[in-house]
């Protein structure tokens, strides 16, 4: 018999261990991902649902960024119901999407069934990032990415999530044809086991605090989709109250609800630092409690070395951990989430 909250707590401590097996499941597939990928497409969709939905958006915004080629996040239903919206009309062969479909189960209904009616239109290749080899996503792929590692029994997505996250940087960096990079993602999983093993306590004080109630995710450019992620972790694991937002956008009203009990979380990126940090600082001045997460000078500092587009996943840990520690505070069972189920099965 497991403690309460046991599976989550093991998942979110052991995933570098995860994340160095997304990397070599990457690179067993460099060639025939790579003859994928170097094609010409009209466009590059990735598609999933709840987490890995989010997953997507942080997949599209680092692809598109780095490869300059146009990559965008559908949920795996829209696709499925309102393919029009996202796909075009023209099925010449010159007019084909690459899509990317993530899921952990890889079985979720929406986004099986969106994959099966993609192939039927005959609209491109399909990438799949997957944890179960098994189960009908990987089966539909033209390449399949299983990470085995990620598997997980709890039912909030952490150490999966991490771990198809890195398959997805690793391939937009190979589509980019950045290879100086490949050394550079290698130091990943040493350095997610350092981060993991300095500030667990820090999340834990966080997630501990009582006077917390609300939680502000702030997140911009390709770390957005993440932001989305450690929203869905807070609201899925202690039934809290949270929102992501761009940085900019926070202003735009939703700051009118920061007061001593909410917690803004600033996900700071190197490029905008400056315009972000002065978010969270007005947020502070406003009374709201502030936790900022960056490569340096952060309340949360990766200090990693590692270029700041293939380092993203640095992120999760810490976020994951205040979301495990606030369930638990608050005698809630972050394996088992109220209402939800590890997979979504529908009779559509
Ligand atoms: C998708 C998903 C999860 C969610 C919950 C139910 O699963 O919506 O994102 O947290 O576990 O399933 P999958 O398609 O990634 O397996």
């Amino acid at each position: 018999m497991t403690e309460r909250g046991e599976f989550t707590h093991t998942e979110i401590l052991s995933q570098s261990e995860a994340w160095a097996d997304a990397l070599s499941v990457v690179e067993k597939n460099r060639s025939v991902l790579k003859s994928v990928l170097d094609a010409e497409y009209a466009q590059v969709l990735f598609t999933g649902c709840g987490s890995t939905y989010y997953l997507s958006q942080a997949a599209a915004a680092l692809f598109q960024e780095m490869t300059g080629k146009l990559a965008r996040a559908v949920p795996g239903g829209e696709l499925l119901l309102n393919p029009e919206v996202f796909v075009g009309r023209d099925s010449s062969p010159t007019y084909k999407t690459l899509l990317v479909a993530i899921s952990r189960s890889g079985s979720t209904t929406e986004t099986v069934r969106a994959v099966e009616q993609f192939k039927k239109q005959n609209r491109g290749p399909v990438v799949a990032i997957t944890n179960y080899g098994e189960e009908p996503l990987a089966k539909l792929a033209d390449v399949p990415l299983v990470i085995e590692k990620g598997q997980e029994e709890s039912v909030a997505q952490t150490r999966s999530f991490a771990a198809m996250y890195v398959a997805a940087t690793a391939m937009s960096m190979l589509a980019a044809g950045n290879e100086t990079l490949r050394g550079e993602m290698q130091k990943l999983p040493d350095a997610g086991s350092k981060l993991i093993a300095r500030y667990e306590p820090l999340a834990r004080e966080f997630g501990e605090s009582t006077e917390l109630e609300r939680f502000y995710f702030l997140g911009s450019g390709a770390r957005y989709g993440l932001a989305c992620e450690a929203n869905l972790k807070m609201k899925e694991m202690t039934l809290s109250h949270s929102e992501p937002f761009h940085f900019l956008e926070f202003r735009h009203g939703p700051m009118s609800m920061v007061t001593e009990s909410a917690l803004v979380v600033g996900l700071l990126s190197e490029k905008n630092r400056s315009h972000e940090q002065t978010v969270l600082n007005e947020m502070q001045a406003m009374g709201g409690k502030i936790l900022s997460l960056a490569e340096s000078d952060a309340r949360v500092t990766f200090e990693s070395g590692i270029p700041e587009s293939v380092r993203n996943v640095l992120y999760l840990p810490a976020l994951q951990l205040m979301a495990f520690y606030r369930s638990m505070a608050k005698g809630l069972n972050p394996d088992r989430p109220n209402n939800l189920t590890a997979v979504v099965k529908l009779d559509l």
